[in-house]
């Protein structure tokens, strides 16, 4: 089996939810993958607007460049807005895999349509965004605010993990999908209790993009360098970002 190092980045900068995304992708790693699970030291506590996602991506970027210093083999972007999911296949010798992008496929391969349970309702528009991205808007039947934050979605106090489960039935029920994609990394230890809860597949970007991942290095595939995801051309970067010049 072929030794993989693969980073999950966190993008957001909470130690706990990080701490929390690396076991599950630990979970469903092959023995010879070594998970290391990364946050970035600078950024928004969680990501949950766009303004947080465009702050997210200069301290994402980063860890991509400490990775590539370290030798990492390939990456997993562990927030479902997938940010800075392009940027970050410039930078990376190895591939890059987003969440979302890995959770919308996987549901395609298991069923005609998905439904997507989010966070605050503010986050559907970009996963509607997401799914006409990657070609997936129409199997994706609808997309469901849990209404709590990311935050909280980690708090063992709070009753989270029932609140998500009754919605994603509720999902599955209104909307006749054959899946439930789960809408942030902060969702991704409720998979198991989820699936056994609702009757049809609940896919954890997290899992399936630290296994498509793997499965990329195992092939020998990377991100193509021939035209739009070559390395950046060298240029000048000044003020806080003048240590991004590449
Ligand atoms: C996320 C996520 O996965 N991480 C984060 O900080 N925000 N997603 C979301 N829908 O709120």
């Amino acid at each position: 089996m072929t030794r993989v190092d693969l980073r999950v980045i966190n993008p957001n900068t909470a130690r706990a939810m990080t701490e929390n995304i690396g076991r599950c992708a630990r979970a469903v790693a092959a023995p010879s993958t070594v998970v290391t699970a990364v946050n970035p030291a600078m950024g928004p506590e969680s990501i949950e607007s766009h303004y947080d996602e465009a702050l997210a991506v200069p301290g994402l970027l980063a860890e991509i460049a400490a990775g590539e210093a370290a030798g990492a083999d390939g990456y997993v972007i562990a927030c479902f807005g997938d940010p800075g999911l392009e940027a970050a296949r410039e930078l990376a010798s190895g591939p890059v895999v987003g969440i979302a992008e890995a959770a919308m496929h996987a549901a395609t391969l298991v069923g005609r349509s998905f439904s997507v349970v989010t966070t605050l309702a503010r986050t559907a528009g970009r996963a509607w965004d997401l799914a006409t991205r990657y070609g997936f808007a129409g199997a994706c039947r609808g997309v469901h605010a849990c209404d709590i934050p990311v935050l909280e979605l980690d708090d063992p106090s709070s009753d989270a993990r029932e609140v998500v489960t009754a919605l994603c039935a509720e999902a599955v029920e209104r909307d006749g999908c054959d899946s439930i994609v789960l809408g942030c990394a902060g969702m991704a230890s409720f998979c198991a209790d989820v699936s056994r809860a609702v009757g049809v597949p609940v896919i954890d970007g997290v899992a399936v993009a630290t296994k498509l991942v793997e499965s990329l290095v195992s092939l020998g595939l990377r991100t193509s360098t021939r035209g739009e995801f070559a390395p950046p051309g060298p240029k000048r970067y000044t003020g806080l970002l003048r240590d991004f010049t590449v």
